[in-house]
């Protein structure tokens, strides 16, 4: 079984996290989790913080020589704004933060205790994790990707793009687009945005090539893949809705339109000519690549604050004006290929038996045989 826990405070000394349960035998470099946490900072729209900050992990345990040993790994990376004993108390919650609801739940009279864990600085423990989880899935040819197909309002039309060059325009736009005219609105959009002081959400796509037919299954409801994939998405802070393949759109289309059609040739073996499921039937992958989109809500943190309420002395006021990002959709997508990574790992150990890589690509292999059999 793959788990993990992340800790750490936004302003505290460090983000963490404890991943157990990866097999021995993994090639693991800091530079592979240096890259991805190099990618969350990026993004046209993102706030002052990701130009103080560094984000480099720091490997605690679990590893020997680079290599993993089936023991827990510990990762940290420190924060360079550690300045949370210092920071002023917080009063006036900011209308769509965990602000008022942490407040209260936890008897803080003090929100700053409620939103040094509820910021989404925490993901940078749940990349460093993501990181490890892709070089586990690497090894058996599965690759992930994300994009940004819509940010205020702006959508992005993605011409028919391969995998590998989807990745090539999206990592080089500045806002995570393989749609260069949608980009450049984008900034626009959001460069408006911060001049009013106001902020903007969007909806990344995450794409899963390689993942084999059979991870995840019908015969219980938590062991559905599509139920942790979405589980795991919806966990990311400031998301508010998650679909597959084509989505909410097919809740407005006929069955024939949107069933993937079965094909068989002996070469070639089962095969669709189309992926509207998003490559899950059943609560099963089909071996065809997995197509995820989230809806991210717009930051709560707004330059020019909505009307809210002093904690202390009941009285109106203006939510607080915290420093933020304008618009984090492109870095969300980067948190989401992580968190889909994690959940895939997991469901290949828990397929294939993980106690070393090697055990497992036997049984990958002896399964892929069986499949190409059947
Ligand atoms: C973030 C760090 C935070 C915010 C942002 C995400 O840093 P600070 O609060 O010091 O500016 O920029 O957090 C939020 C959007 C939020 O609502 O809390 C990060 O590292 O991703």
């Amino acid at each position: 079984m793959l788990r993990y826990m992340t800790s750490g405070e936004s302003h505290g000394k460090a983000m963490l996290a404890i991943l157990d349960g990866m097999p021995a035998g993994l090639r693991v470099e800091d530079s592979i989790i240096n890259v991805d946490l190099s990618r969350r900072m990026l993004g046209h729209g993102r706030g002052k913080r990701m130009r103080i900050e560094a984000d480099k992990v720091r490997i605690l345990s679990g590893l020997r020589k680079s290599v993993t040993i089936g023991s827990p790994i510990t990762f940290m990376v420190n924060n360079i704004d550690d300045t949370i004993d210092r920071l002023p108390a917080v009063l006036h919650p900011r209308p769509g933060h965990a602000d008022l609801s942490g407040a209260i739940k936890y008897d803080l009279k003090d929100i700053r205790s409620v939103l040094e864990r509820a910021s989404a600085r925490e993901t940078v423990a749940r990349v460093a994790v993501g990181a490890v989880a892709k070089a586990l899935l690497a090894e058996f040819g599965i690759d992930i990707a994300s994009h940004v197909t819509a940010i205020g309002g702006i959508e992005a039309e993605i011409k028919d793009l391969g995998f590998k060059q989807l990745v090539s325009i999206s990592e080089r736009s500045p806002v995570r687009c393989a749609d260069p005219d949608a980009s450049k609105l984008m900034c626009a959009e959001i460069d408006d945005a911060m001049e009013e002081g106001d902020s903007l959400g969007g909806i990344f796509e995450l794409i899963v090539r390689g993942a084999p037919a059979g991870l995840g299954s019908y015969t219980q409801w938590d062991k559905r893949i599509s139920a942790r994939i979405a589980f795991a998405v919806m966990s990311i802070q400031a998301v508010r809705g998650v679909s597959f393949g084509t989505g909410i759109g097919a809740a407005h289309l006929r069955g024939s339109m949107v069933h993937d059609e079965i094909f068989y040739e002996k070469k070639r073996g089962f095969y669709r000519t189309t992926n509207n499921a998003g490559g899950i039937e059943g609560g099963i992958t089909t071996g065809e690549a997995i197509v995820v989109q989230a809806v991210m809500k717009p930051i709560a943190t707004l330059g020019l604050p909505l009307a809210s309420v002093n904690i202390r002395t009941k009285r109106p006021v203006r939510a607080a004006l915290e420093r933020a990002d304008v618009c984090a959709v492109p870095a969300a997508g980067v948190i989401g290929e992580a968190v889909i990574a994690i959940e895939l790992a997991g469901a290949m150990i828990e397929k294939f038996g993980g106690d070393s890589v090697r055990e497992m690509k036997r049984n990958y292999n002896g399964y892929k045989e069986q499949v190409r059999k059947f």
